[in-house]
């Protein structure tokens, strides 16, 4: 089987190849396969795309803040424009396999081969094809409302955010679950679009030598792709143990609360009671789960703190964070492009986004705030992005990225560790530390975010893997996704659900075809850059009271680490920032340690699992 598949490839990248060459604005002739040819090669690419990126960022940009047939036209149009020429460049790339290049320049080449998340295939209306279902899914998800008609006749329409505010705040099991099979009504129509992509990726990515998208997705990790995923698996089951404490505990409080009927002991829980529209992360239940007698988490009420405070300020808060450690503040372009709230009067993508539109300076986020403590810490994410991208622009196009996408996602969270009670002192937003220390408390709000998320994290490109290679045949996508939700998460859905439906799609990053490994990553990565950045402090201590908050010292390792962007292996840029070379989650389970203790005697006498 694999012979055949190696020659089918081998045999479709030739007959692209001599096709690109008709087609290129370059020709095999133009290049000599030696280092001086390669290195024209690539900054034939950059000059290609110095046009039609500049476009495709801005129409990207005005889509997704201005949801319109037009700017979705435009935005598929140019983006499509791009990707058929890092394909091109991608199928020519082969050309320089097999001779001796710098390490750089060897590894830019292979860049460009997995750059793509989604390939488009050779044939330019497919290609164009993919391009517009790419559009017309992000944008039917951003517009997506649900809406009921009123005994008075008229319709009551509400988004994405009026439902997930039902879902942390209201404690009515029939309110969470309008609220849940609501949203997912949105979805069932991408199910055929969804499925034409699938289609189109894969025969793109089978023209780059890949078995199928998600073969392409594991393969850029600087390792084997099928270790990749023991790799995730190993780190998984390193914290499994924890997930299930926590599960144990959770289901049994929410049992107290919605009673045997609702919430049995003995199975799994249903996914619309845990605070979030996708049981993703659980710290808006904190209040139904928390030791009996303590207060707010951490002995202040965060969410309080930021009621009055505007998005600006906020955001200004979380830069603050970052100059503290040595960077230069946001431009004057950030603030006056980036668009922090939702607007009344238009459909945007409110899912929050950082962007880079020049791959210089012009950076800029995307979010819908509200003052409260997820926004906040959702903030210091999208600059942890957008800090990133500014300390890595002076690389070669294909070396501007994080070392891995996980490093990307792990960097603003891992400043979003150091908001402690002592860094808000610090920065005048408490009066004084909390008198009372409740550590168990603080670690428990924090596990409800962070612990609960690994198995969802895990969980989604677990689907789509089996999705792109075929196992998972359409006709069972909402069963197989499902049946990956129990056995990861330990959740069921609240009603019956039939391949009618199609829950992933309620999901943003299946219809914005973003990976989702990179999360699971920078979960079990951004405790380990804590610890490290805190050594590199000077702080002893335990982790979940580190603030890096205006350490120098901490801020040089991590821009020396952010300024590597792509140029290494991502094991070398994990060893300036963290002092080891692998993923390892045991420094989660140093940072929580006294929680599972805590954990397993509340747990004591229970039945635990499902
Ligand atoms: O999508 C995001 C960020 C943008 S990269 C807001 N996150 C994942 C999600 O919301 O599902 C951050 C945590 C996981
Ligand atoms: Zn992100």
């Amino acid at each position: 089987m694999d012979k055949i598949r190696g020659f089918s490839k081998a045999v479709a990248l030739a007959a692209l190849w001599s096709v690109a060459l008709l087609l290129g604005s370059c020709s095999q002739e133009e290049y000599s396969r030696n280092e001086a040819g390669a290195r024209q090669f690539l900054q034939d690419l950059e000059k290609d795309l110095e046009g039609p990126g500049k476009a495709a960022a801005h129409a990207a940009w005005i889509a997704a803040n201005f949801i319109t047939y037009d700017s979705q036209e435009l935005s598929a149009y140019t983006s499509e424009q791009v990707k058929s020429i890092v394909k091109e460049y991608a199928v020519k790339a082969p050309y320089f396999d097999g001779i001796a290049l710098p390490l750089e320049v060897r590894r830019q080449l292979e860049i460009l081969k997995g750059g793509l998340t989604l390939p488009p295939p050779g044939d330019p209306e497919k290609s164009k094809r993919l391009s517009e279902i790419e559009a017309s899914l992000e944008g039917t998800y951003g517009k997506g409302t649900y809406c009921q008609e009123q005994p008075d006749g008229t319709e009551s329409c509400r988004n994405l955010g009026e439902l997930s505010e039902v879902m942390a705040k209201s404690r009515n099991y029939n309110d969470l679950l309008e609220a849940w099979k609501g949203w997912r009504t949105i979805s069932p129509p991408m199910r055929s679009e969804y499925q034409e992509l699938v289609q189109l990726g894969n025969e793109g990515a089978r023209d780059l030598g890949y078995e199928d998208i998600g073969h392409l997705w594991r393969s850029g990790y600087d390792m084997r792709p099928d270790t990749f995923v023991q790799e995730m698996d190993r780190l998984w089951d390193q914290v499994k143990p924890f997930y299930t404490a926590l599960h144990c505990h959770v289901r049994a409080k929410l049992n107290e609360r919605y009673g045997d009927d609702q919430v049995p002991l003995d199975k799994p829980i249903p996914a619309h009671l845990l605070g979030n529209m996708w049981a993703q992360q659980w710290g808006n239940v904190y209040d139904l789960i928390k030791p009996a007698g303590s207060g707010v988490g951490a002995g202040y009420d965060l969410d309080a703190l930021l009621a009055d405070t505007d998005e600006v300020e906020m955001v200004r808060i979380a830069e603050k964070f970052f100059t503290s450690l040595g960077f230069e503040p946001l431009p004057k372009t950030f603030w006056d492009r980036s668009l922090f709230l939702k607007p009344r009067d238009r459909d945007v993508v409110c899912h929050a986004s950082a962007w880079n539109l020049d791959d210089q300076d012009d950076i800029r986020i995307k979010m819908c705030i509200k003052p409260d403590a997820e926004d906040f810490s959702t903030i210091h994410h999208e600059l942890g992005h957008n800090f990133y991208q500014r300390a890595y622009k002076h690389l070669p196009l294909l070396l501007r990225g994080g070392a891995n996408d996980g490093f990307h996602e792990a960097i603003g969270d891992t400043i979003a560790l150091s908001i402690t009670p002592d860094y808000l002192v610090k920065i005048g937003m408490l009066e004084e530390a909390p008198r009372q220390r409740d550590d168990i408390s603080m670690l428990l709000r924090q596990a409800l975010d962070k612990i609960a998320f690994l198995p969802f994290g895990l969980l989604i490109d677990k689907w789509r893997w089996q999705v792109f290679s075929g196992e998972l045949p359409e006709s069972k996508w909402n069963q197989g996704w499902w049946d990956l939700r129990l056995k990861y998460q330990g959740i069921v859905p609240p009603v019956e659900r039939t391949e009618d439906n199609f829950d992933p799609g309620a999901k943003y990053h299946i219809p914005g075809n973003t990976p989702y490994m990179r999360y699971f990553l920078a979960h079990i990565q951004q405790f380990q850059f804590h610890k490290a950045l805190c050594k590199s402090a000077g702080y002893e201590g335990p982790l979940h009271l580190c603030t890096v908050y205006d350490s120098k010292e901490a801020g040089e390792r991590l821009i020396k680490a952010l300024e590597m962007g792509l140029s290494r292996p991502w094991q070398d840029t994990m060893e300036v920032l963290a002092g080891q070379r692998s993923m390892d989650a045991s420094v989660i389970q140093e940072y929580f340690a006294p929680l599972k203790i805590w954990l397993d005697e509340q747990n004591a006498g229970r039945s635990c699992g499902w």
